[in-house]
C-alpha cells in the first residue's frame, strides 16, 4: 500500500538537504523501535518519513496555510508558529500522499508537543523525532538514545521532562499539550 522510495523522492524534492537527512534518520529510527516494540515497521516508517513534510513552509506561510485548511490554531501556536507544522504536516500527509491511516496523521501530528495516551506508534514517532542519528547533540541526548530501546514510556517522560527545561530556561512558552503530556507520563512513571 505504501511505497517508501516514491515518499523518499517526494520528501527530497520539498526539503532542504540537512532537513531531508533527518526525516531519513527518523524514518529508519521509527524502523528499529518498531522491531524493539512490535510495532507496525511500515506503518512506522511513513510517519517517520513525512512527519517534517510542511517544514518547507516559513512560519508566516504555515499560519496563513493553517487558515485556509480550518485547521485550529491556539494562542501558542500562533506565538510559536512552528509548532503548526505538526498539524500542517499532517494535513498534507493525507492530501497530498493519500496517507488514510488515522494512527499515522495522529502521530504526525503531535510529534512536536506529544499528548496523553500516545500508542506506542505515536511515542515511536514523537521519540525518532529526538534522538535519530544526525541530530545534533544536547544534554541527556546519549542517554535517552538507549533508554528508548529499553523503557518507552520512561524515555518519553525523560524527552518531554529535558525539552520542558530547555524551553523554560528559555524562556519560551509552553504548548498545553506539551503540558498535558508531560504531567500524564510522570504520573505513569513516577
Ligand atoms: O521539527 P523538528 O526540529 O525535527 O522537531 P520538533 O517538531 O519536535 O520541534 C522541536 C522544537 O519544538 C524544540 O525546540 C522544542 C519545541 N517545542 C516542543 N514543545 C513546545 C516547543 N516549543 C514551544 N515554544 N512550546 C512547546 O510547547
Ligand atoms: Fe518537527
Ligand atoms: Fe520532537
Ligand atoms: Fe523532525
Amino acid at each position: 500500500e505504501y511505497d517508501l522510495l516514491e515518499l523518499q523522492d517526494a520528501i527530497r524534492k520539498v526539503l532542504m538537504p540537512k532537513r531531508y537527512l533527518h526525516s531519513l534518520g527518523v524514518q529508519y529510527t521509527c524502523a528499529a523501535l518498531s522491531m524493539r516494540y512490535e510495532c507496525d515497521i511500515m506503518k512506522a516508517q511513513v510517519a517517520g518519513i513525512l512527519h517534517d513534510v510542511a517544514k518547507c513552509y516559513d512560519n508566516s506561510e504555515q499560519i496563513r496555510r493553517c487558515e485556509k485548511y480550518n485547521i485550529p490554531i491556539s494562542d501558542v501556536e500562533r506565538e510559536q508558529s512552528y509548532l503548526l507544522h505538526a498539524k500542517l504536516g499532517a494535513y498534507y500527509a493525507k492530501s497530498k500522499y493519500g496517507v488514510e491511516d488515522e494512527e499515522i496523521l495522529q502521530a504526525i501530528a503531535f510529534h512536536t508537543t506529544g499528548k496523553p495516551e500516545m500508542t506506542t506508534l505515536e511515542k515511536i514517532v514523537f521519540l525518532s523525532d529526538y534522538m535519530e542519528p544526525s541530530r545534533r547533540m544536547i544534554p541527556g541526548l546519549t542517554q535517552i538514545r538507549k533508554l528508548a530501546f529499553e523503557d518507552l514510556d520512561l524515555a518519553v517522560y525523560t524527552t518531554l521532562h529535558n525539552t520542558l527545561n530547555y524551553l523554560k530556561s528559555n524562556g519560551q512558552i509552553i504548548d498545553n499539550t506539551t503540558n498535558e503530556a508531560y504531567e500524564y507520563y510522570r504520573g505513569i512513571v513516577g
